[in-house]
């Protein structure tokens, strides 16, 4: 089965994409996520310029070898965008093998492990009534686990808070908000580690010890904050706390971990097994929150979740909107085929985003199932994705009150 032809398709519904779409001699057609948040253009050049011309010709079927292929022959590997443009190959690719055998994804990844997959959505409030409100919302649209969110005093903008302060207004960064420059954040990391353990008191107060809540740190603490931070959580008992520190320095974990018994869990924004290696191998996280898009696709996501398993390291991958449908789906097939799946996350994609992407996964009653249609579940309608062109669109980012650039 020839590859041959991969279209790289952009479009900006909601918010930006770029899908990858590839074609066998057969006549199949599978779709790949490489979206990278605020730097898509760069993946759509690797993948126009220096991916597609690679593909044309190759046999679609063999998946592990073009993956072997695309990392090795660069030379130059991994990083956010190689990585990218390797995962939509990577993805389509399981697409179309799907196709070719009549069998949903997971299928071919040794069949379901469970019923469905628990998801957590992103509750967030200014104040504690805007933020309980937020939680009470996503608990009626079916959310079993929520990751909480909050405003700290004296602090304008910050990660995570609905611009608006309507309630059930949710958190997102849709294009129409962003524009050609980062927009400028506060941020005071003292203030925040005062106000967020008074925050998690009140909504275990308020909602009971059963629910499952996380939180996002958002790369923004040290080590000895972290580990404070932790520490100060513990009474609440957290699914998880996310991203304490800048994921660059990985010791910095131990150092966390020697101090607190909060569940941690890292990796948004790593791109292969090797940024995961010693975290694991040290067990200095819980939760291994890759994205498939960002992490060169289903193959090495399998891989690295099979290391994890050895030392009872859970999933809980990457997804946001800026994770496409396409991206959305490739992890869910992973997430119901592993034995040591954690929690998905799943924050819903707008209502033209799920026009251009129809999609078969299904979310009952805090539950994620891929659905059962022949590779990864997901349609492109490219005439519906051409109404879209792209929008340049960049992330905030945050300064200190002496005017310091802080991590966002
Ligand atoms: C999360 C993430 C996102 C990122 C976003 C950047 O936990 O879902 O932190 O909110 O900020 O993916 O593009
Ligand atoms: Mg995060």
């Amino acid at each position: 089965m020839e590859i041959v032809a991969a279209d790289v398709i952009v479009t900006s519904p909601n918010r930006n994409f770029v899908t990858l779409k590839i074609t066998t001699d057969d006549g199949l057609t599978g779709l790949g996520d490489a979206t990278l948040n605020g730097r898509e253009l760069a993946v759509v050049s690797y993948l126009r310029d220096h991916v597609v011309p690679l593909l044309i010709g190759r046999d679609a079927h063999r998946i592990e070898d073009t993956w072997q292929f695309l990392y090795r022959s660069a030379y130059w590997r991994r990083g956010p965008v190689t990585m990218a443009a390797i995962a939509a190959v990577d993805m389509a690719l399981w697409d179309i093998k799907g196709k070719a055998a009549g069998m949903p994804v997971y299928q071919l990844l040794g069949g379901a492990s469970r019923n469905g997959l628990m998801a957590y959505g992103h509750a967030s409030g200014k104040s504690l009534p805007e933020l309980f409100d937020s939680i009470r919302d996503h608990q009626e649209q079916g959310y079993r686990s929520i990751r909480v969110q909050t405003g700290v005093p004296g602090l304008t903008a910050i990660y995570g808070i609905a611009a608006q302060s309507t309630s059930g207004e949710r958190y997102d960064h849709e294009p129409a908000q962003r524009g050609g420059y980062p927009t400028e954040e506060d941020w005071d990391t003292r203030a925040y580690l005062r106000h967020v353990p008074t925050v998690f008191e009140a909504v275990r107060n308020e909602f009971g010890p059963e629910l499952p809540l996380l939180h996002d740190g958002h790369h923004r603490m040290t080590p000895i904050q972290a580990a404070t931070l932790g520490k100060s959580l513990e009474p609440y008992d957290l699914f998880w706390l996310e991203d304490c520190t800048p994921a660059e320095n990985q010791e910095a974990l131990r150092l966390v971990r020697q101090h607190t018994t909060t569940p941690l869990a890292i990796g948004e924004i790593f791109n292969t097994v090797w940024d995961f290696q010693s975290l694991i191998k040290e067990q200095l996280i819980d939760y291994v929150r890759a994205a498939s898009t960002h992490f060169g696709g289903i193959t090495p996501l399998r891989k690295v979740m099979d290391y994890a398993a050895q030392y009872q390291v859970k999933s809980g991958f990457h997804g946001p909107t800026d994770v496409s449908p396409v991206g959305l789906a490739a992890q869910m097939h992973v997430g119901l085929a592993i034995h040591n799946f954690g929690i998905q996350e799943y924050m819903k994609h707008g209502a033209h985003t799920n026009r251009v992407f129809q999609q078969s996964f299904t979310f009952e009653d805090g539950y994620l199932h891929p659905g059962d249609r022949p590779g990864l579940g997901v349609d492109l309608d490219v005439d519906e994705a051409g109404k879209y062109p792209y929008e340049v669109a960049y992330l905030p980012y945050n300064r200190l009150a002496d005017g310091t650039v802080h991590d966002w």
